[in-house]
């Protein structure tokens, strides 16, 4: 045969083509990505599985190299694509049909940080656990925070960073929402790959969440409190 060393993604096994998905990830393959997502599918795989194992597995491979130096931002972008191709597939998936509404969220990359993967992971999450989400996309200023929680009225205000030199971002819209009297008013959770737990409360915010799925299990515990406080009120 010519093309021999084709490699047909439908014939490999869930782990050949786990790894090979982490490859066309990193070679920013964006059909090839969209492909092996539909084929994990057809195989049963659980979309948040295939969320976390193949794409999210494979950004860790990508994250490592670039900080490494073997790779730049213009490979990092056509992985994002390739990335953003598959979870595209999996955003209607995760949404669980008919859950009743348990809460909003307005959710935004701080100004100065274009990283918006992990946050536009969250917002899936989110959405797939019942909440309504407005997405306020990234470089958000604090005005654009402010403007949105008055017009949407969120239970939830989410922050993303993913840069050291952003993340102090975050405190100036807490700060800002102190001084306004509206701090606490609102649930506020953070995230990204340099915060943890002490900048989370050194900056003022309710939580900081590792993860999506960390995101959701807190979001659903502090509406619980809250419910509770209003019950109690
Ligand atoms: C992809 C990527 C890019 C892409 C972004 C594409 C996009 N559309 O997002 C591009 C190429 C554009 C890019 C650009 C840059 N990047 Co970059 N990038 C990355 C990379 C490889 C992966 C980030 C990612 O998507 N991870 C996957 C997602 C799923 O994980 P996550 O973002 O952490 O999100 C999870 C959690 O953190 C959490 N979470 C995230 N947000 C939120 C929000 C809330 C509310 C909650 C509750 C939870 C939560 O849940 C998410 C899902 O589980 C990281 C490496 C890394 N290790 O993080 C570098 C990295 C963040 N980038 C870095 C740098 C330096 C840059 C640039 C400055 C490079 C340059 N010289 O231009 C620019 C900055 C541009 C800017 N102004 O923002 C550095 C930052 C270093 C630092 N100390 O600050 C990193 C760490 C790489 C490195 N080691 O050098 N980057």
């Amino acid at each position: 045969m010519s093309d021999e060393d084709e490699i047909i993604l439908s014939e490999l096994d869930d782990e050949e083509l786990v790894q090979q998905m982490f490859d066309d990830l990193y070679d920013g393959l964006k059909e090839e990505i969209e492909e092996g997502v539909n084929i994990l599918l057809e195989r049963k795989w659980e979309p948040y599985d295939i969320l976390t194992k193949a794409l999210v597995g494979g950004m860790t491979i990508v994250g490592a190299d670039f900080r490494d130096g073997i790779l730049f931002v213009p490979e990092v972008l056509l992985a994002a694509n390739a990335m953003k191709g598959g979870m595209a597939i999996l955003k209607p998936l995760l949404a669980e049909t008919g859950a009743p509404r348990v809460g909003k969220m307005v959710i935004g990359t701080v100004k100065g940080d274009i990283h918006d993967i992990g946050k536009n992971l969250v917002g899936m999450m989110m959405e797939g656990a019942g909440f309504e989400v407005v997405d306020l996309g990234i470089n958000n200023p604090v005005e654009n925070y402010l403007e949105a929680m008055e017009t949407e009225g969120p239970d939830i205000l989410g922050m993303s960073a993913l840069l050291t030199t952003t993340m102090p971002y975050m405190k100036v819209v807490i700060d800002t929402m102190v001084e306004q009297g509206i701090r606490d008013d609102y649930i506020v959770l953070v995230g990204g790959a340099p915060l943890n737990e002490e900048f989370g409360k050194a900056i003022g915010a309710d939580a900081y969440c590792r993860d999506a799925a960390v995101a959701v299990e807190t979001a659903k515990e502090w509406m619980a409190r809250k419910h509770n406080s209003v019950k109690s009120a």
